[in-house]
Order: C-alpha cells, then structure tokens, then sequence
C-alpha cells in the first residue's frame, strides 16, 4: 500500500542512518582525546586532519543531517498512512528529497576538505566555504518543500472529508512540519542576510550578535523539530505496541499546539551571556521557555499513563508491578522506552540550564553536550532506533535481522549514555570544564577530572559499540533474503475514551495566528533594536584550525 511514499521514506531513512553512521564513528575519537588518547594524527590518511574538523563532522551530520531527513521521511510516512491517502503531490516530495541531498553533498564536500571546521552552530566571525552555508540552506529548503507536500495532502483530505476530525498522528506530523516553517525563518535570513555574502566576499563585514539572535531564533526550536517526532510514537504508536490505549488524546492533541505556539520565542536562553542582548529580553525569553515545561510535563503525564494501561491490560498489579509487564522483549518498545527515562533526566537539566542564574554555571561547560546527548542523542535518537525497529522491516518487506541484537543495542545505548552523560554533567556542574575544547591538551585540566573523564569515554565506546550493532542490525535486514510472512502495519494508538475532539483543538488558523503574535512581541523589538545598530563590521577568520 502507499508504494511511492514506501520507497520515499526508505531513501529518507537509508541518508540519514548513512549520515549518523559517519558522525556517530568520530564520537568515541573525542572522548578518547579527553583522555590524552588522540588518536586524529593517525586519522589523517582517512582525510580527518584534527579533533575540530571531527567535532564538526560530528555536529552536522548527526544533529542536523541525521535527524532531518530522518524526520522528513518519518512524517511524510505518518501522515499518508494516518490520512490513509497518497500524496497529492508525490513529485513534489520527491524534489524535497533532491534538494536535500543536493544541499548534503554541498555542505560535506568542504567540510570533510576541512574547508568548514566551524562546528554545527557556524557562529561567525568564525567563516566557511560559501557551499557549506548554502548547501545547508538547501537541506532547510529541501524540507520546507516536503513540509509543503505534507500539507496540500492534509488539505485534500479536510476537503474529501467535511466535519471529520483529522486523525491525531496526521495533525501532529503536520503541526511538526508548520512549526519548522516558521522557526527556519530565522536562519533564512541569517543564511540569506548576513552569512552568505559575507562568506561569498561580496560585503566585508557582518555583525556576530545579530547572526547569532537569528540563529537562535531556528536554533532553539529545531530541538522540538527533532523532539515531536518522536512524541508522534510515543503518543501516537507505543501505547498500541505495548497493547494498551492513549490515556488522552484531546492532551495529546493540545501538547502539540502549544509546542506550535511556544517553541520559537524562547531562543534567547542560548544567549544569556551574550553582552549585545537587553537583560530584560532575556528575562520574557526564560519565564516563556518555563511555560515550555508544560507540554513536557503534560506528556510525562500522558505516556507514562498509558504505558501503565497497557502494563495492567497484560496482567500487571501493584503500584510499580506493571511496568514489568510491559514487553520489554520487543526492541521497538525498549529502546522507545529507555529513550524516554533518559530524556527525562535531560529534561531536568533543561531546566537547570533555563535558570537565568544557574546557567552562568553551566554555560559553555561541558555539561551542555551531558544536556544534549540525554535529549536528541537518546530521547530523540534511541527512539528513531526504536521506530526503525518495526519501520524498516516493514519498508523493506523483510524481517528484522536480530530481535536479540535490536535489544543488546537498546539496553548498551542506555547504559553507555548513562555513564556519557553523568560524567559530562559532572565534570561541567563541579569542575567547569569547558566544552568543545581539546581536553587532553589542556594545561589547565585537573588529575580531579581524570575519573569522570574516563567514565565519559567508557561510556562513549559503549555507544560506539551499541551504534555498530544497530548497523548491523540494519543492513542484515535489508540484505536478508526472508521474506515477510505477515505485513507489518503502522501501529495506531487508539484513545483510552472517546470523546469527540473539541473543535479549537483541530483548528489551525487560532493557533498559528497566536503564534505569530507571539514571536513578534517576544522577537520584535529586539530585533528591532538590533537591526537599527546594524554592525557590520568583523571579517572572517578562517583555517585556524590548520586547513
Ligand atoms: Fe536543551 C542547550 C533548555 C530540551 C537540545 N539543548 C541545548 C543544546 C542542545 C539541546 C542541542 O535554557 C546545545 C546547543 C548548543 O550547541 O549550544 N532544553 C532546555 C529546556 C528543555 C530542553 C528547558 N534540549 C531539549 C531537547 C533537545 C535539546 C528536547 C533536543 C531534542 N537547552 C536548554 C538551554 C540550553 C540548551 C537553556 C542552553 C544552554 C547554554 O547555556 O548553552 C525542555 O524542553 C525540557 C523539558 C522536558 C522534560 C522531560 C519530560 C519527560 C518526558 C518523558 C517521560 C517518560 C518516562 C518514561 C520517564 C521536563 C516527556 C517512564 C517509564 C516507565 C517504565 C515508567
Ligand atoms: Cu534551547
């Protein structure tokens, strides 16, 4: 069924596990370098030439390459077979997926030529090759156009089917993708604007303050763009999995919508040092990202509810008996369910960093990758893990490999971040050690940090290990030669009780006016201000890194 997005999605998924692949190997190398073990001189006849062309490679290709085309493909996937329609414009998405993969191979070219060793945040004044900066403005543009085709099929079928409430995994896609709409304006214009002139020469200077406010702007809400996905299955998908029920799907439904609504004007929590950003400013931007916490919050609430129906539909008792219950010899369902335990100690940490105050602490220390490998290294990346379990085999209409595998990989993922993580959060909280730095060449390092350093580089050769079983995992299923006896369907939660859907919670034109609104009182004067003290004045400093 649905044959042109089958072959869509796979293409989509097949990029971007090929992207993490790559990214995800040059990992275990940075943690060994922490630990005085560099091992980049011998790396150089694979053409990696130090730890922060590595670290670049790492950056791009796993946070923003894996994840988006993982995404792009995922939800196009979701909603044909939420709305169980095909695309209307099934050309349209194939375009999204070449200007994607165009935009890649634009962007990877210098950075593997060490051409872009700017990291994946590319704050100028530090400057790349022009085609790095557009190559990656084609990859955004790549997914609005599959953004676009999404929503003309989600019209089509409002129009064939009046009064009809839209099925919730297609309204969350959909949400998804208008959401990253709006948040890519900000690194439209900077990309547009400021960087790629500056990077082609065509203008001297730019102003480092106001790219990075425009950065932000995309920076902050592309987390919940790699983070919604992955509350589709866990809301929309695990409760059917585990053989249970959503507890409410009118919640689930108004999580969504305030993500729509309070994802973007909160980017200034990446900024609280910045100098050139009013202090009051920063204050609207850390009381909205608080209010952030309350669709977390409410689907904390939401899954762990239904994963308890579930847990008691298959005879579990007590107060904590169900969970044992859970089939926790279903990969899909493990790694989906450790993913969410740990996205919920970065979810803490979230909070720490929120904290105006708290995060002078923690701010550009290495506690912050501790933050984000918790979220979009497990929360969001253990549940793709989780999602290709069931997804591939069914794209490929073969079975999965190694049930055994999948589940070794889930647990040594979890095990492996755990010690990652902790001792990353420690080093940064006690110790300040900074991020993004060469560790083992540091003068400055402390024999204190020796102990957590070590546990961070076990940890990360565990991961090192649990990624290698997921490719195998992967290409054995592709590969085999089994056919599937019996078709695998997407797993659709059905609701706890149904109640018919309030009608505000299926309307979009409320939610997204709201939206703008609040980005422009949130962003517009400040933007305002800095636009009207345009400093356009720092070259670019680039090959510092020996390229
Ligand atoms: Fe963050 C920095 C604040 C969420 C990713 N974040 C980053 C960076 C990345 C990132 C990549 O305020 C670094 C960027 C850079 O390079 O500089 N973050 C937050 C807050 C949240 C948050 C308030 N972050 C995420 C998510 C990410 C992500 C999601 C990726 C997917 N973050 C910050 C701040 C900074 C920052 C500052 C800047 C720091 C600095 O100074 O540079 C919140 O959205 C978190 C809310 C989440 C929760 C958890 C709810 C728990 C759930 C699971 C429940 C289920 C369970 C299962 C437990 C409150 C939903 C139970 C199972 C049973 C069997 C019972
Ligand atoms: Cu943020």
């Amino acid at each position: 069924m649905y044959a042109s997005v089958k072959k869509m999605t796979g293409w989509y998924l097949g990029v971007g596990m090929a992207a993490l692949f790559i990214g995800g190997s040059i990992g275990p190398f940075q943690k060994l370098e922490h630990v005085g073990i560099n091992l980049y001189p011998s790396l150089q006849s694979v053409g990696l030439n130090n730890y922060y062309q590595g670290l670049t490679i790492h950056g791009v290709l796993n946070a923003l390459v894996w994840t988006t085309f993982f995404i792009v493909g995922f939800l196009t996937f979701t909603t044909v077979h939420s709305l169980k329609r095909e695309l209307t414009h099934p050309k349209l998405n194939w375009a999204s997926f070449y200007v994607m993969v165009i935009g890649l191979v634009m962007a990877a070219v210098p950075v593997l030529l060490n051409a872009a060793t700017v990291l994946f945040t590319f704050y100028p004044p530090l400057q790349a090759s022009p085609y790095y900066y557009i190559g990656l403005t084609l990859v955004v543009i790549g997914s609005w156009v599959g953004g676009w085709g999404m929503f003309l099929t989600l019209r089509a079928w409002r129009k064939e089917n009046p009064g009809e409430t839209t099925p919730f995994i297609a309204l969350a896609s959909n949400i998804t993708m208008a959401m990253w709409q709006i948040a890519t304006l900000g690194i439209a214009i900077e990309m547009l604007w400021l960087i790629i002139p500056w990077s082609l020469g065509l203008v001297d200077g730019v102003d480092p303050q106001l790219a990075r406010t425009f950065f932000w702007f995309t920076g902050h809400p592309i987390v919940y763009f790699w983070l919604l996905p992955a509350y589709v299955s866990w809301y929309g998908m695990v409760p059917k999995q585990i053989g249970g029920k959503l507890f409410s799907e009118p919640l689930a439904r108004l999580v969504f919508w305030l993500f729509l609504l309070l994802s973007i004007p909160v980017g200034l929590h990446h900024q609280y040092v910045d100098p050139g950003v009013p202090q009051g400013w920063k204050v609207v931007h850390a009381v909205l990202t608080y209010s952030l916490f309350i669709p977390s919050l409410l689907t904390a609430f939401n899954v762990i509810a239904s994963l308890e129906i579930g847990g008691r539909a298959r005879g579990g008792t007590g107060l904590l008996g169900w969970i044992r219950t859970l089939p926790w010899d279903n990969p899909s369902f493990t790694a989906q369910n450790l993913a969410m335990i740990l996205f919920a100690f970065g979810g803490i940490g979230g909070l720490t960093n929120a904290s105006y105050n708290l995060n002078l602490v923690i701010h550009n220390t290495i506690w912050i990758p501790g933050h984000f490998h918790l979220t979009v290294g497990s929360g969001v990346t253990l549940t793709f893990f989780g999602i290709a379990y069931w997804l591939v085999p069914k794209l490929a209409n073969k079975p999965l490999f190694s049930n055994k595998m999948a589940l070794w990989q889930a647990w040594t993922w979890f095990v492996g971040m755990l010690l990652m993580s902790n001792g990353l959060h420690i080093l940064g909280l006690n110790f300040g050690a900074p991020r993004r730095t060469m560790l083992g060449i540091a003068p400055y390092a402390s024999s204190d940090w020796q102990p957590l350093l070590i546990e961070a580089a076990l940890g990360g050769i565990i991961l090192g290990v649990s990624g290698l079983l997921f490719y195998i995992n992967m290409i054995g299923t592709v590969r085999s030669k089994q056919t599937l006896t019996e078709a695998i369907k997407m797993p659709v939660a059905e609701p706890m009780e149904v109640h018919p859907t309030p009608a505000w919670l299926d309307t979009w034109r409320p939610w997204v006016v709201a939206t703008l609104v609040l980005i422009a009182v949130s962003y517009g004067p400040l933007l305002v201000y800095l636009i009207s003290n345009l400093n356009m004045t720092s070259p670019g400093f680039s090959n510092l890194w020996g390229g």
